[in-house]
């Protein structure tokens, strides 16, 4: 039987998830205009009349796209990939249906307080700013229910290990699962501070918070959040850009080291983020900030596999020469073109992030703009570029409509990526210049006594770029409302299918320990306990609930 019809419970499955991660993203991305053009100086907020403060509009635009939208794609698209690639039904279906139905009570949950400007405490939740308990047990259920999608793919794969003794699980499988458990261990840290601190604190049951642990325990989860991101996205670099580029996978056992890598490090580098917070001693720091260059390593081993790939399609097309060869790719794909864009854009990411992590000049950028570009180029291009660039194959796949306008696909890849070069150096360089992030700073442009008159310009490079990006943003959803309700019906034979590549070098042809398990959680464990162990004992030993919760919007 044909893939798609064997997996049709999971195609549902999945459909469910992408829905929700897209009407996410759709609401999450309008506020990015608005805060944009706000930075220039125009207020369009009168458009989005239930936001009553700029705060509240940053929490909607943070939690839905880095919070919602992910979890969701994230969800959806390991599920299929998981199934498709073992060619096996998830194990205990019942676990898919629990998942999602968790998730979607909690995103009910948490969103109307947000809504309700009651909720108005960013995505990062820093206490001592207090939410409504609604919206606080409404992300735990939403973790929760993609814990419970997580135990269906252990299960899946776990019985495909017994129905396939001594073989190696196939990569994107392994993969998904590798991101999953991490998200597991990553997620601990969270579901502490939820259920031992901001829900009894929200619900009047402990008399105060105590901040410092409280950030701690996020800043655990915080980290490796952006790995659970990430790597969903280095999957599919991995093996279904090869595939969409005309080429092969150049080596599978090298994927295979750069995720449990990450399996290892993603977690133990929490305090990277609170290099500049008082009441953690520095050679902690050091030490996260030492295993956070250390987490860059597997993403180098990435960007080398993936331009080795992209070198084998440029030259199975027929291209030539050092670099030429790159105008060979196909890149008139849009589900193609979007995902080089996305990790074109990522070189320039990550090279922020290694100077984020670097101690001294952490200090410069710290709670500036430049953090803001940071993010925008990784999670705001890499990763939700790369997602966007997987549904213009995966919405016709699932849906058995063609796209509805490839032409329109493409000019959504090209204006996200000049609209973020565009917009995030604007972030950058007024970080630079001292401009802090979280901040309404349209004033600067009207009033010269309040800031610094060299950010001007650069803010209105700002309001340049996110008005481009919210080009692009209409061009998805022109796609994918086109594609859902006037997308020509596909002949079966016409159906996309899943894009898996073949590898030049196979996982056989590298170490079995690749492909294991137990060594890497053990490393894992290991590091978290070395990292964190002393200093979470130290300040639980030295707690003081005394924290009243502010409200001050
Ligand atoms: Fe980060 C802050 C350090 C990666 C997201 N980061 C943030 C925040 C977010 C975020 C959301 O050390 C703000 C949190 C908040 O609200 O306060 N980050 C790093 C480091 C990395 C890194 C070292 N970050 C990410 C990723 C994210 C993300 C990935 C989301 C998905 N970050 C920090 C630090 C802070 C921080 C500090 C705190 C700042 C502060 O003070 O608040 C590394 O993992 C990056 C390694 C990546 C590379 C690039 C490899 C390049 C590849 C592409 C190759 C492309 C090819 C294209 C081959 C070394 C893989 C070829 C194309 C053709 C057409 C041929
Ligand atoms: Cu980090």
């Amino acid at each position: 039987m044909p893939a798609r019809e064997k997996f049709a419970f999971e195609r549902k499955i999945t459909s469910v998830h992408i829905g929700f991660a897209m009407f996410a993203l759709f609401l999450g991305t309008l506020y990015g205009p608005l805060q944009a053009l706000e930075h220039a100086g125009v207020n369009l907020y009168f458009l989005a009349p239930w936001t009553q403060t700029y705060y509240q509009g940053l929490t909607l635009h943070g939690v839905l796209n880095a919070l919602i939208f992910t979890t969701f794609f994230i969800c959806g698209f390991l599920t299929y990939v998981t199934v498709n690639s073992l060619d096996r039904h998830t194990r205990f279906p019942i676990l898919d249906i629990v998942g999602v139905v968790l998730m979607i009570i909690g995103l009910v949950m948490a969103a109307i307080p947000i809504l309700l400007n009651m909720a108005t405490v960013l995505y990062t939740f820093y206490p001592p700013l207090m939410a409504h308990p609604t919206f606080y047990i409404g992300a735990t259920l939403f973790v929760v229910g993609s814990w419970v999608v997580g135990y269906s793919l252990f299960f899946t794969l776990y019985a495909w290990y017994q129905e396939h003794p001594n073989q190696r699980a196939p990569l994107p499988a392994f993969m998904a699962v590798i991101t999953m458990a991490m998200w597991q261990i990553a997620t601990l840290g969270l579901a502490i501070e939820e259920l031992a601190l901001l829900i009894p604190w929200s619900l009047g049951l402990i008399s105060g918070i105590d901040p410092q642990l409280a950030r701690t325990l996020f800043w655990y989860t915080g980290h490796p959040l952006v790995y659970f991101w990430l790597l969903p996205a280095y999957l599919s670099w991995y093996v279904m850009v090869p595939k969409l580029a005309g080429g092969k996978l150049f080596s599978d056992p090298m994927a295979r080291l750069s995720f449990v890598l990450f399996l290892v490090l993603s977690t133990p580098v929490g305090f990277h983020h609170q290099i500049t917070d008082p009441g953690i001693s520095v050679g902690w720091k050091l030490f996260h900030g030492a295993l956070t260059l250390g987490v860059a390593f597997p993403s180098l081993l990435t960007a080398y596999n993936l331009w080795a790939s992209l070198h084998i399609a440029g030259r199975m097309n027929g291209g030539k020469g050092a670099l030429t060869w790159i105008l060979s790719l196909p890149w008139g794909k849009p589900e193609l073109t979007a995902q080089l864009l996305a990790a074109i854009i990522f070189i320039f990411g990550g090279i922020g992030g290694v100077i984020n992590a670097s101690y001294n000049v952490n200090l410069v950028v710290h709670n500036t703009a430049w953090v803001s570009g940071h993010f925008h180029l990784t999670v705001g291009s890499a990763v939700a570029l790369t997602f966007v660039g997987i549904v213009y194959w995966l919405l016709p796949h699932l849906t058995g409509r063609a796209l509805f306008s490839r032409h329109i696909a493409l000019a959504q890849a090209w204006t996200w990526f000049f609209g973020m070069i565009i917009f995030s150096r604007g972030m950058h360089l007024m970080g630079l210049l001292g401009a802090p992030r979280r901040t309404e700073l349209g004033a600067s442009i009207k009033s010269a006594a309040m800031t610094n008159p060299d950010w001007n310009v650069l803010l209105l490079m700002v309001g340049l770029g996110g008005t481009i990006l919210f080009i692009s943003y209409i061009l998805i959803y022109v796609n994918v409302i086109g594609t859902i309700f006037f997308g020509r019906k596909l002949a079966p034979n016409e159906i996309p299918t899943i894009p898996f590549a073949d590898a030049v070098t196979h996982a056989e042809q590298g170490p079995m320990l690749l492909s294991q398990w137990k060594p890497w959680l053990a490393g894992a464990a290991f590091l978290i306990v070395v990292s964190y162990g002393p200093v979470l004992i130290e300040m639980v030993r030295t707690i003081e609930l005394t924290s009243p919760g502010f409200k001050p919007w």
